[in-house]
């Protein structure tokens, strides 16, 4: 008789119980590639793992690293994947994510694993791409302007307000430029060139590729971003050149890192593993995601630009990477650049 009268009460109050108390099934992921990507990788992250459900939000790298530190003592989110890798570096230096072995690290490149064993294992490289620019090749033909090749073209006075980059704190495209710069020129001259630059820079945008999305619909000639962004316009039909610049150019190593004191920890794992596998990473060119894969047995799409054809710099993600030196960087750009941005 106590049973049967127990029964509707048990019924009435787990039935009315939140989604959210399925603690189990939640994984909380912020995703920095395109949104495209991000929304095919859930989506065919999901279909395979039923049992836990992905809530996806996509922020570029720079704002990503500052939720992340803004959630330090309360983290809502459980894994960080893609975007560039130096926020992801500095939120390892800060301790904002945490260790993990992954049993499939030793299937990634060198590249990839060297980005886990300098962060202590808390974060991991899963893609590759250089950096470059795209530019509409019909609006350089109305203009009359020269293909711009090098850096140093950038700065010819006929591409005045036809340049756009995004903004190095929000987006890790735009600190990758900043960096690359430096490492280039070396700081000052950097900032020089940068001084000069911004006379030719219509916008600095959020996001790190939607500089060459603007060159492709031809509301600007030129957009300074990865080559791969610049390729998947080219690949969608638009008329866009992918350039490397002449006189050598940075990468990026794309980062993944799951958060310190993530509430869904072994949610985050099972996507950390499944993002490293060669399976998932093969998948991510329908997407028009044309960066180098971490796995070593991932396929790589005809479309990608492949290092072996760039003049690349020996990118210090190190040094570029570590918290104090990237919070001077963007300082300094914020003072000399940001300022006076027109
Ligand atoms: O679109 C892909 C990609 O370029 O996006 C990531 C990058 O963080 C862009 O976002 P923000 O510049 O807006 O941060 C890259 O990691 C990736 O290759």
């Amino acid at each position: 008789m106590r049973y049967t009268l127990l029964l509707p009460a048990i019924t009435l109050c787990c039935s009315t119980l939140p989604l959210t108390a399925r603690a189990a099934g939640d994984l909380n992921m912020i995703c920095s590639a395109d949104v495209v990507v991000c929304e095919h990788m859930t989506r065919l992250f999901s279909q395979s793992h039923t049992d836990i459900k992905v809530n996806m939000v996509r922020l570029s790298a720079g704002e990503a690293y500052a939720r992340i530190r803004s959630e330090a003592r309360n983290p809502r989110t459980d894994i960080w994947w893609a975007g560039t890798g130096d926020p992801h570096m500095q939120a390892a230096d800060e301790k904002l994510t945490q260790p993990y072995h992954s049993p499939l690290l030793s299937q990634q490149h060198d590249w990839a694993q060297k980005q886990a064993e300098i962060s202590d294992f808390r974060t991991v490289g899963i893609y590759a791409g250089a950096l470059g620019w795209g530019y509409n090749t019909k609006l350089l033909a109305e203009k009359k302007l020269k293909a711009p090749a090098c850096w140093s073209d950038l700065l010819d006075p006929g591409f005045k307000g036809e340049i756009q980059i995004a903004n190095p704190n929000s987006s890790g495209t735009a600190y990758n430029t900043l960096a690359t710069l430096v490492q280039i020129m070396g700081e000052d001259h950097a900032f020089d060139y940068l001084k000069k630059l911004n006379a030719n820079i219509s916008q600095y945008t959020k996001s790190g590729s939607a500089p060459v999305k603007a060159a492709a619909r031809g509301e600007t000639t030129v957009g300074i971003v990865f080559m791969h962004d610049a390729v998947a316009m080219e690949v969608d039909g638009f008329p866009v050149k992918t350039v490397a610049p002449c006189e050598g150019t940075g990468y990026e190593i794309g980062s993944m890192s799951i958060v310190k004191g993530a509430r869904n920890l072994a949610n985050a794992k099972v996507w950390y593993d499944w993002a490293l596998s060669a399976d998932a990473q093969s998948h991510m060119k329908e997407a028009k995601s044309f960066q180098l894969p971490s796995n070593t047995k991932a396929e790589i799409s005809q479309y990608a630009p492949r290092f072996e054809n760039i003049k690349l710099i020996d990118y210090d993600f190190k040094t570029y990477g570590d918290s104090a030196k990237r919070k001077a960087l963007l300082s300094r750009w914020d003072k000399e650049i940001g300022a006076s941005a027109q």
